[in-house]
């Protein structure tokens, strides 16, 4: 996977720490040692590839990228660049001094045109069948709103009609004194929890001043914007426990990179419990919300 120590770089200290080892083992020491409590799905140095997919639709994604779109373009490169050297070698002046002065064919113009119509209806059936999958909204068991903020922050609320009522800001940890268990740039101070295998849709906006995000989550196969006034929908159902990594993907302006979205999925038990704790922990943040709402309302 890696063969160099600068690949551990990302981690911060314990990649220094361990510099001393292969980088490889280091940074996999690392991530065993944090994921102690729970796995951790973070991108890797070195990584090739989608991320291990968690949902129905990163699986649709995966199978979509891995089982159709790679061995086309795989074909149609080798198919050019066979064709490439074929006409270098066999129709250089050397080997050819006099040109044919064919300028038509009818047969290869019809194949030109056709087949690559064929090629994209082949990928137009699975794409437009995933797209669907992606728009069509299951019955959720639980929803989630999420905001880009112009502060760049993540605004979580869970809804009180859900067990929740409160609402909390996700902030990138102060990057001068991360603690050593903690991802350079990806690790936020409040994490958003949800319980495993159960379907979530997911509601996200941003602030009305007018900054749009977007809120990617690769593992999930969620990419959504979130767009000032708007409320943009999706969904997904994370089938394994773990702490998943994303970050915004739109160019969103000078704190862009450092706006990273962090969801921890756990067993339902332990959501009930993180809820239980949630509701008191972020209620002197709900507070100031309502006030807000409420003046804005008058
Ligand atoms: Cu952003």
């Amino acid at each position: 996977m890696m063969s160099h120590n600068s690949g551990a770089k990302p981690y911060g200290a314990p990649g220094r720490f361990l510099a001393t080892a292969s980088a490889a083992i280091a940074a996999w020491t690392f991530l065993s040692a944090s994921a102690m409590a729970q796995a951790i799905y973070a991108p890797r140095p070195g990584q090739i590839g989608l991320p291990e997919p968690v949902t129905p639709i990163a699986h649709e994604m995966n199978f979509f990228h891995n089982a159709i779109l790679l061995p086309i373009i795989t074909v149609i490169s080798l198919f050019v660049l066979a064709l490439l050297v074929w006409v270098v070698a066999k129709f250089n002046e050397g080997a050819n001094p006099t040109p044919s002065r064919t300028t038509h064919h009818t047969g290869l113009e019809v194949a030109w045109t056709v087949i690559p119509v064929v090629i994209l209806l082949i990928i137009a059936i699975p794409s437009f069948r995933l797209l669907n999958h992606q728009l069509t909204m299951p019955n959720a068991d639980m929803t989630l709103k999420v905001t880009g903020n112009s502060s760049w922050a993540w605004t979580w609320a869970y809804p009180k009609d859900e067990g929740g009522g409160f609402e909390f800001q996700a902030r990138l940890l102060d990057q001068d004194k991360l603690p050593a268990d903690k991802l350079r740039l990806l690790d936020v101070d409040n994490e958003a929890v949800v319980p495993v295998n159960k379907t979530i849709r997911l509601q996200v906006t941003a602030d009305v001043v007018g900054i749009i995000h977007s809120f990617v989550v690769p593992a999930f196969g969620v990419r959504i914007d979130a767009v000032p006034g708007r409320l943009n929908e999706t969904w997904f159902k994370a089938e394994k426990e773990g702490v998943y990594y994303g970050q915004c993907s739109k160019l969103c302006g000078k704190d862009h990179a450092f706006m990273p979205i962090v969801m921890r999925v756990v067993s339902e038990d332990a959501y009930k419990a993180w809820l239980e704790k949630a509701k008191k922990e972020y209620a002197a943040i709900d507070t100031p919300v309502r006030v807000a709402d409420a003046r804005s309302a008058n």
